[in-house]
């Protein structure tokens, strides 16, 4: 694949010092993870509603459990993909650099990425919802699976109606105000408050720059705005800045 870097997009790679990228689903769809609103979408079979709130857990723990499980199975044999592998690269040619994600596949760490922001949790760890404890316990004799205290043990993930972890917020925030290249990667930027840190950082001049299949709510905020597959295009992305950055 060939792709044209427009001056203004070289320019910002080249004054770039403080970067921010931002991952939505569409990072780990080569990997194999259906996104949640494409064809094959997981919200086509059920509305995020239904499953991934603390209500229809309540209601129905089993469902949503299975649920969990069965998204599990299939990350558990899921690997990174060139996309991921990209962005571990990219961060080492800038000064300061955030990987803020909303998945919650674990990808990211996998493929190598430290000190990830993660939006949303992270689907591979439970959390009691009576203590707290968290565990990386995956397989149960029985569903929903109780904690040593008894409690009944959740999926470690934020559902909607649910407040975000208020240090990843934080994070992504500050991040977001004081960076000068911000990319925003295989979102469809529906889901607040991880839909608004690209709003954020164009607001304060950052150089934002979208990589998605097609165009998104966000489209209108980015400076560049890369058509195609991010597993094809970010490792073009990083070949080019290594012919202009040294490696920090
Ligand atoms: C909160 C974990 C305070 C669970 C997830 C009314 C209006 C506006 C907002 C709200 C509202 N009512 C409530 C809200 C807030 C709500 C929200 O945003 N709702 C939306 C649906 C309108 N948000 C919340 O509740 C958040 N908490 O705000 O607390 C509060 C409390 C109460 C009331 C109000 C406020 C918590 C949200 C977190 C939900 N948890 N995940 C789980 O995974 O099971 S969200 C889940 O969906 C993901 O984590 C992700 O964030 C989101 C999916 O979005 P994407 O990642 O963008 O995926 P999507 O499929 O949509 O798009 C994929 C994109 O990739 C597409 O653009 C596609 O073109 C592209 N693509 C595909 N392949 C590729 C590609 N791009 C590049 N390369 C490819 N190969
Ligand atoms: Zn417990």
């Amino acid at each position: 694949m060939e792709i044209e870097f427009s001056d203004k997009f070289i320019r910002a790679l080249k004054n770039a010092k403080r970067v921010v990228v931002s991952t939505g689903a569409g990072v780990s769809a080569e990997s194999g993870v259906s996104t949640f609103r494409g064809e094959d979408g997981l919200w086509k079979k059920f509305k995020p509603e239904e499953l991934a709130t603390y209500e229809a857990f309540e209601k129905n723990p089993k469902l949503v459990w299975e649920w969990y499980q069965h998204r599990r199975d299939i990350i558990n044999k899921i690997k990174p993909n060139p996309g991921h592998y990209a962005i571990v690269e990219m961060a080492r040619y800038f000064k300061r650099f955030h990987l803020v994600t909303q998945n919650v596949d674990d990808l990211h760490r996998e493929a190598g990425s430290n000190d990830i922001i993660e939006l949303h949790g992270n689907i591979k760890r439970n959390r009691c919802i009576n203590c707290g404890t968290l565990n990386y316990e995956v397989e149960f004799e029985q569903i929903p699976p109780r904690c040593v205290c008894g409690g009944k043990l959740r999926p470690d993930v934020i559902w909607f109606g649910e407040l975000l972890p208020l240090e990843a917020l934080e994070r992504a925030e500050d991040a977001s105000k004081t960076c000068d290249l911000f990319f925003v990667i295989g979102t469809s930027g529906v889901v607040q408050p991880a839909a608004s840190f690209p709003i954020i950082a164009t607001r304060q001049g950052a150089f934002v720059v979208e990589i998605n299949i097609e165009p998104t709510e966000l489209t209108f905020v980015a400076n560049e705005h890369f058509h195609g597959k991010s597993g094809e295009i970010l490792p073009l992305i990083v070949d080019k800045i290594k012919t202009i950055k040294e490696k920090i």
